[in-house]
């Protein structure tokens, strides 16, 4: 698994602080991607999102996704309150009969009955898939291409109320790329209008294309080559 990421982000427009942020930990087998809008803009939000990314920066390597959002929610208590997307990606294998090119799922348990591949001799080398957890809380959005991404949005705001984290899990069973942006971006978003140009480039590319004026506006992208 190779695993490349970029990302861009504008504050808005008028203003120098940003109160989006990008926390990016990606070990190559593993990647924690981090989306953070903190409430509003300006200085006071630059602030929040500067603290949710010391957070992020010192949450232990084994921590679980909810883990994660919950001791971000804990550090943030006090402050305006941020929303965020959470995308943890590791690298995982499945038998190749649990594994329906196009189709994500669950990882069939080993043995389990059936898919529609798993030929006599391919049946005996496991592939190699991407697992996901995936949480969003506040309205922070992802799109996947051409896996699909299916978000559960938790409501609520970081630091101030945060009911529990609904994080959806899943396994991408092709090489996927996948694209988080907050509400500065529009739900317009053109994603095929980039396919094939590289992450840092293509968030530039959407950014530019799809920003709201009125706002922080941030794209981060995750490419999961399997
Ligand atoms: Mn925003």
């Amino acid at each position: 698994m190779k695993i490349t990421v970029g990302h861009a982000s504008l504050p808005r427009v008028g203003f120098t602080a940003n109160g989006d942020a990008v926390f990016v930990r990606n070990d190559g087998s593993r990647l924690l991607l981090v989306v953070i809008d903190a409430l509003g803009h300006g200085p006071a939000a630059a602030s929040v999102a500067a603290t949710a990314l010391g957070v992020l920066g010192e949450i232990p390597h084994s921590s679980s996704l909810h883990d994660v959002v919950e001791r971000v929610h804990a550090h943030l208590r006090g402050g305006r309150g941020a929303a965020a997307l959470f995308l943890l990606v590791s690298a995982a294998t499945a038998s190749p009969a649990a594994v329906s090119p196009g189709i994500f799922g669950a990882l069939a348990s080993a043995g389990g009955a059936g898919g529609a591949h798993g030929g006599a001799t391919a049946g005996q080398t496991p592939v190699e898939v991407a697992s996901y957890e995936v949480c969003s809380v506040g309205n922070v959005e992802a799109r996947a291409r051409p896996s699909k991404l299916p978000l559960l949005l938790t409501p609520g705001v970081l630091g101030l109320r945060l009911r529990a984290p609904r994080i959806v899990r899943g396994t991408f069973t092709v090489t996927t790329r996948v694209v988080i942006f907050t509400d500065g971006i529009s739900g317009r978003i053109d994603v095929p209008s980039v396919d094939g140009i590289a992450p840092e480039a293509a968030s530039s590319s959407l950014l530019q294309h799809h920003r709201r004026e009125h706002d922080d506006a941030t794209v981060a992208i995750a490419d999961i080559e399997l």
